[in-house]
């Protein structure tokens, strides 16, 4: 084993991790409009939502198992969702609550009520405010809203940075990155700047195989030009965060658009290949014009949940431990078509390549080959009856260390 020195996550990257499953919250004056790109010309009268309960939105992410919930607090379009003082572009001009509203106050509350983590979404990329013209003006601009977002709604977990229409654009990152620096110390950001997580470079919520956690590995693998506008003290540690709307194409809620709601396999397909490829799933749901998720959108969401806890939440027997080789021996001898593996990564990303085994009739089979493992792998595979397993960690950076190695059945009616 060579020895090098290796990329280390953050206490805050550690936790955000182990969090998994986010969920991403698009509304705005685009739910009102039919679209996904508003101008920024759409009158605030638009904005009324008659049955808005941020409650029912953060309660379906936490019955559905999701760690955090992160609102797009201004979109492309530039209508706010709280009542900013840097412009009347808001839910202050609306007919909602006669203008007294905040949506984003309502959803902090909700997540604080309900032990869910609040990340916030604010649009570099402004359609509607007249000062985007004029560089400094807007930067002074959007670190104004940016500063009422960090101060007003309590600790954030993430800010989500879109890079959409800024291309070619520049902000002012050592600023903004500094005021999140300043008050929000533990949040992640997402992308731009000087990020601590970046984006897996499609919106189809798919990680690559190996998604490494390093930017200097995801330069190679996954670059995206967002990338080229990192401030240089950007950590070598950056993992991925795959996004993705559960009504495919649509981050917006649209009328008369059930049937593009992804159907439960396509979700654990994606769970499999994003948790499952070690990254974290930021799963969108869009409330409707009355403010309320649709019902189909909560059941299906739920049902994604209450499988994924259905397949892993009982393993058959699970170890950890260090070294080259890890056995893991079963009670008895039994069917499994599932295996996941957690590198300790708090001490880097040590594994470059396994293989895992299973013994049959007294002979070590192959059953998996892989490279990386980082937070998490999830393997599936033809159900095979076996009582011991073996974990060979075939290329490593330093001593390998797993956090845990478990194996299940999902097929519980054949066991
Ligand atoms: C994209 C945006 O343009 C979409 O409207 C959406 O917000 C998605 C998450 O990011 O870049």
């Amino acid at each position: 084993m060579s020895k090098s020195i290796l990329a280390k996550p953050t206490e805050q990257q550690l936790r955000w991790h182990d969090m998994e499953l986010g969920m991403f919250c698009h509304f705005g004056m685009n739910t009102f409009c039919d679209q996904e790109w508003g101008t920024g010309t759409d009158s605030p009268e638009k904005f009324n939502p008659t049955q808005l309960d941020a409650r029912q939105w953060v309660r379906t992410a936490k019955r559905a198992g999701f760690k955090y919930f992160i609102l797009t607090a201004k979109h492309h379009d530039g209508f706010c969702l709280w009542p900013t003082k840097t412009t009347d572009y808001s839910v202050k001009s609306s007919p909602w609550k006669n203008g007294q509203g905040d949506v984003v106050r309502e959803v902090a509350d909700a997540c604080r009520e309900e032990g869910v983590a609040l990340g916030l979404y604010l649009s570099p990329w402004d359609r509607h405010e007249p000062s985007y013209a004029d560089k400094e003006a807007y930067d002074a601009f959007y670190t104004e809203q940016l500063t009422e977002l960090l101060t007003q709604y309590g600790p954030l977990v993430e800010l989500w940075f879109d890079g959409a229409g800024s291309e070619g654009r520049e902000y002012d990152w050592p600023n903004i990155i500094g005021l999140i620096k300043r008050y929000q110390p533990d949040a992640m950001v997402f992308n731009m700047g000087q990020p601590t997580i970046r984006w897996v470079g499609n919106e189809d919520g798919l990680a690559p195989y190996p998604c490494w956690n390093t930017s200097s590995e995801a330069r190679v693998s996954i670059f995206t030009s967002d990338m080229l506008t990192w401030l240089p003290e950007t950590s070598d540690w950056v993992p991925a965060e795959c996004d993705v709307p559960i009504r495919s194409n649509n981050w917006f809620w649209h009328p008369n658009d059930e049937d593009s709601l992804r159907p439960l396999d396509n979700l654990m397909d994606i769970y499999y290949r994003s948790v499952g490829h070690g990254t974290v799933l930021l799963l969108n749901i869009s409330p409707d014009d009355r403010g309320l998720f649709p019902d189909i959108d909560v059941e299906r969401v739920i049902e994604f949940g209450d499988e994924i806890r259905h397949r892993f939440d009982h393993p058959i027997a699970q170890s950890s431990g260090e070294g080259a080789e890890l056995i893991l021996t079963l009670p008895e001898e039994s069917l499994i078509d599932h295996a996941i593996l957690m590198e300790q990564i708090s001490d880097g990303e040590r594994i470059q390549e396994y293989v895992l085994e299973s013994m049959k009739d007294g002979v070590w089979v192959e059953l998996v080959q892989g490279t990386a493992i980082g937070h998490k792998k999830i393997d599936r595979f033809e159900a095979i009856r076996t009582k011991q397993l073996r974990l060979k960690l075939t290329k490593c950076i330093e001593l390998p260390l797993i956090r845990f190695f478990a194996v299940y059945c999902t097929e519980l009616d054949s066991k």
